[in-house]
């Protein structure tokens, strides 16, 4: 049997550390915010905990420019509430995973800003190149819409991949290497778990040549997952596999099952990537461009990644995706649909991210104006829609349906102030009076308690987390696979739909259901099914 990792043993919480718990009454979620909240995450069973990135950072994209990766973001608190928290964490069993931002540094960074200065030992930091005659020099857009290019005052141009304010670092400089070795070492030494790898698979530019085809918003260029791209994600790791039991989960852009075993081949290069492709089957080309969900869309990108990846990260939200009740559900059917993705999430083959608030069953914000957002990609997206001369009614309601903004409201922990008791930097969602930590612990039947219940399902269930995982043949919208494990297998049926559908099914052992009743030839709606002992 598989010996298996703490992390691939492990069901992790995804904090968005800004939305997730105030304690100062600044309005903006705090380290001591997420301490207090330990034994809640303890009493829920999730023994990780990927923090979002909480370094000092100009805030454009909230951490994800970061000025010092060495200090904290005074908003969030202090180094030393960072100890604290790794050691009160560790107390409970549970390790924190950092984010690690490796593509690019804020323009406030002191690196950048040395960098302006082309005789600077910094210069080779970034990506600096001449335009032809005042035209940006290549063809690339950028993943925020837009080229990737920012003019300077001296008229040349530097890159970034996403907003102008996070210009890309430049890997082919051995010294920016170093510096990652130094950081990572820095959170390592401070009893940190593991990274969680930013846009891991497009940090090294082999040539700035024209890109080869373009998706709009979303260049499929020559910068994904080059040869040097592993080699330093090798390198990385290498440096400190031997001295810490760490993990590296990657964050991919652009990618397929093949390009993730690529990343997952060496043992020594990344252990887990999250991909997108089951997050992408309700949309056109890109995000913006959405198309009505099926679930057997969703059904059919899942059983690719589970039959062709051995172990998946496996996710329906995070900080940059919409809520996943209604996206994949019906508001109509609010418990089940999100207790159906629950046991979706806790069933499958792979290690398990849950984001602040799915345990809840938070939904998206009913967003009615531009002003509302917070989030620079849904701003810059507005512009360009705008300079494109896309209807403002249309690019609104585009904008509202996929904005990050609606995954980043703050927690409801209860029916008013329980985030905070003042004014949130991003509006609280008024459905907190109804959906909310503090009523559903009360509740008999609640989301919050099947995700505890499923979650505690998973660990007593050695074929939920060792199990080998096999698809068995199910009416259309209906997933269906076994998990073996030595002499035990359980069946898991789950109804994506929000239709009855006919399916003989044993009465066996019921392990978990979101229903009060099994029908013996129907399953109901978001129906979710977990048969155990002999089928
Ligand atoms: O996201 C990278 C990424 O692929 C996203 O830009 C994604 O494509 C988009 O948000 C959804 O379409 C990571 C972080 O998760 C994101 O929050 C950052 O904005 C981005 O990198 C830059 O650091
Ligand atoms: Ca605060």
């Amino acid at each position: 049997d598989m010996n298996l990792t703490w992390w691939q043993q492990m069901v992790c919480y995804q904090v968005y550390p800004r939305s997730f718990k105030d304690t100062n009454n600044d309005g903006i979620g705090d380290i001591n915010g997420i301490i207090e909240k330990l034994d809640y995450l303890s009493w829920l069973g999730v023994n990780a905990i990927w923090l979002s990135p909480v370094y000092v950072s100009a805030n454009d994209d909230f951490g994800y420019d970061i000025i010092d990766y060495y200090d904290i973001n005074q908003e969030y608190g202090t180094l030393d509430d960072m100890k604290r928290l790794i050691e009160k964490a560790t107390e409970k069993n549970i390790k924190i995973i950092m984010d690690l931002v490796m593509n690019h540094t804020s323009d406030e960074h002191p690196w950048f800003i040395e960098s302006k200065d082309p005789n600077s030992a910094y210069r080779d930091y970034y990506i600096y190149k001449e335009g032809k005659n005042g035209k940006v020099p290549n063809n690339w857009t950028g993943f925020f819409g837009g080229s990737v290019w920012q003019k300077t005052e001296r008229g040349d141009f530097y890159l970034h991949l996403f907003s102008h304010k996070q210009p890309d670092l430049n890997f082919k400089n051995p010294k920016v290497k170093e510096e990652f070795k130094k950081i990572m070492a820095f959170w390592l030494d401070l009893g940190i778990a593991g990274f969680r790898c930013d846009v891991c698979n497009v940090f090294y530019k082999e040539s700035l040549e024209n890109g080869k085809f373009r998706l709009v918003l979303k260049g499929l260029e020559h910068y994904h997952q080059t040869k040097r791209n592993h080699e330093i994600l090798q390198e990385l790791k290498q440096a400190f596999n031997k001295d810490y039991d760490f993990m590296m989960v990657g964050e991919t852009v652009m990618i397929n099952p093949k390009m993730a075993n690529d990343l997952l081949s060496t043992e020594k290069e990344l252990d887990l990537v999250f991909s997108f492709e089951h997050m992408e089957t309700d949309q056109i080309n890109n995000k913006w461009f959405k198309r009505k969900h099926r679930p057997e869309r969703l059904i059919k990108a899942l059983m690719k990644w589970q039959t062709q990846v051995d172990w998946n990260a496996n996710y329906f939200e995070n900080h940059d995706q919409p809520r996943s009740v209604y996206r994949f559900g019906d508001k109509r059917y609010h418990y089940y649909s999100a207790t159906m993705l629950s046991t979706l999430l806790l069933s499958l083959r792979g290690t398990p991210f849950i984001y602040q608030g799915q345990e809840i069953g938070m939904t998206n914000f009913d967003f009615t104006q531009m002003d509302q957002f917070k989030d620079t990609e849904s701003k810059r997206i507005y512009e360009i829609g705008r300079k494109l001369r896309i209807p403002k009614k249309y690019l609104f309601k585009m904008i509202k349906t996929s904005s990050r903004d609606n995954a980043r409201t703050p927690m409801q922990w209860d029916t008013s102030e329980g985030f905070s008791q003042a004014v949130p930097w991003l509006a609280i969602n008024p459905n907190q009076k109804d959906i909310n930590v503090k009523s559903q612990m009360i509740q008999e039947k609640s989301v919050l308690k099947y995700y505890k219940k499923m979650i505690n399902v998973r660990k007593e269930n050695k074929p939920l987390v060792e199990g080998t995982i096999s698809f068995i043949k199910t009416p259309k919208g209906v997933l269906g696979f076994e998990r073996t494990y030595q002499d035990k297998k359980l069946l898991v049926v789950i109804n994506l739909t929000n239709k009855v559908k006919k399916m003989a099914l044993h009465r066996s052992q019921i392990l978990i259901n979101n229903y009060e009743t099994v029908l013996k030839h129907k399953l109901m709606p978001y129906q979710a099914l977990i048969i155990g002992g002999g089928l």
